[in-house]
């Protein structure tokens, strides 16, 4: 069973939507990902989001761009925790999106993270089901500890004076 729903607002928001797939297939959590519009198809929204406790969900992660009203009105429709990805976009480099999914009112969180930020929803959805999910949370730790061990390979790199322009001089 799914324990966490993408949802995106276009086909076209794919490319960005499916570095959260990636990242929660590689913490082995199943999902789907799915595209559906608040504005086009609001009845098929107001479906899925009603539903997906029941379905079995536990996070559901919601990507827009532009007048993003995706992620608010799938967290206006369940309980589960929503966590909504701002997507750029050309006119107005995502800060639509960005303020549209992260000024919810009160009593309707959306968590929103960075715009683009499909694969810190995916680490945020595994965090919260490691909470109680100890394989998980041992999983995610050994990320983490990669991912240090992957920065600190940089640092030396950088050190060594092999990076061809990092920017930065270690400390
Ligand atoms: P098209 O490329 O299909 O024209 O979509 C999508 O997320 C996409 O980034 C352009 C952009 O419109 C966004 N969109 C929303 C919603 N539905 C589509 N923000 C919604 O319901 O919030």
């Amino acid at each position: 069973m799914s324990q966490v729903g993408i949802v995106m607002g276009s086909k076209t928001d794919l490319p960005v939507m499916e570095k959260a797939s990636a990242q929660l297939e590689d913490l082995g959590i199943a999902h789907t990902l799915d595209v559906m519009s608040a504005h086009r198809n609001p009845a098929k929204v107001s479906e899925w989001a009603s539903g997906a406790q029941d379905a079995g969900y536990r996070v559901l992660i919601a990507g827009a761009g532009r007048a993003a009203a995706l992620p608010g009105v799938v967290a206006a429709h369940t309980a589960l925790p929503v966590i909504g990805v701002p997507l750029l976009s050309t006119h107005l480099g995502g800060a639509d999106a960005l303020y549209s999914i992260v000024q919810m009112p009160p009593g309707v969180p959306v968590a929103t993270v960075a715009i683009d930020g499909a694969k810190n929803a995916a680490i945020l959805a595994a965090q919260i089901l490691a909470l109680s999910d100890a394989e998980l949370a041992e999983r995610l730790a050994e990320f983490r500890a990669e991912q240090a061990e992957q920065g600190m390979e940089h640092r030396e790199i950088a050190a060594d004076g092999e990076t061809g322009g990092f920017g930065f001089q270690p400390r």
